[in-house]
């Protein structure tokens, strides 16, 4: 009976490492409309005493202890806000949304809002159903994940930690 032949095998080739390529985290767009750039210098009794400049440097800190990466915008401008919005469609892995007055008013923020397939929170500093009637309703609530309202500024702090979980 033949035997089975051995045959020799050279020693297999050490595979190269692949590059190694970072992956780069999509950030949660964090986004403040009207009149919140003078958060900190009027009306303390309803919005507190936190600038606007302090709360994008807090919730820097806490994304980073929650390994996310932020980017904050704030405008007075509809369209701008909007612009921000269509950006995270591709550019972001949430959105934070602070809408200020036009949450009350802004069907082209709610539909912008309406196109993404990424989590949205909707965030007030005060509690909006304490306060004046036109303030009870929100356009954007309906085409937001969650909404965050009356805890002060906190209030974006755990809209980032409901991000998270999200993701
Ligand atoms: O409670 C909130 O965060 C609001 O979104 C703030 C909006 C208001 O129109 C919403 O009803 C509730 C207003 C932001 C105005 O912020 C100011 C801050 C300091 C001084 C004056 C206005």
């Amino acid at each position: 009976m033949a035997r089975p032949s051995s045959k020799a095998v050279a020693p297999k080739a050490k595979a190269k490492p692949a590059a190694k390529i970072k992956a780069v985290a999509k950030p949660v767009y964090v986004l403040n409309g009207p009149n919140l750039n003078l958060l900190g210098q009027r009306e303390p009794h309803i919005y507190g005493s936190t600038t606007l400049a302090a709360i994008e440097k807090q919730v820097a800190a806490r994304a980073k202890t929650l390994g996310l990466a932020v980017i904050c915008h704030q405008s007075n401008h509809e369209g701008e806000l909007i612009d921000w919005i269509q950006e995270a469609r591709t550019m972001g892995s949430g959105v934070v949304i602070n809408a200020g007055a036009y949450s009350h008013t802004s069907i082209s923020i709610h539909d912008a809002l309406a196109t993404l397939d990424i989590p949205v929170i909707e965030v007030h500093i005060s509690n909006v159903y304490k306060r004046e009637a036109f303030r009870h309703h929100s356009m954007i609530s309906p085409v937001a994940t969650g909404v965050i309202c009356g805890l002060g500024v906190v209030g974006y702090d755990l809209a980032l930690e409901a991000i998270k979980s999200k993701l």
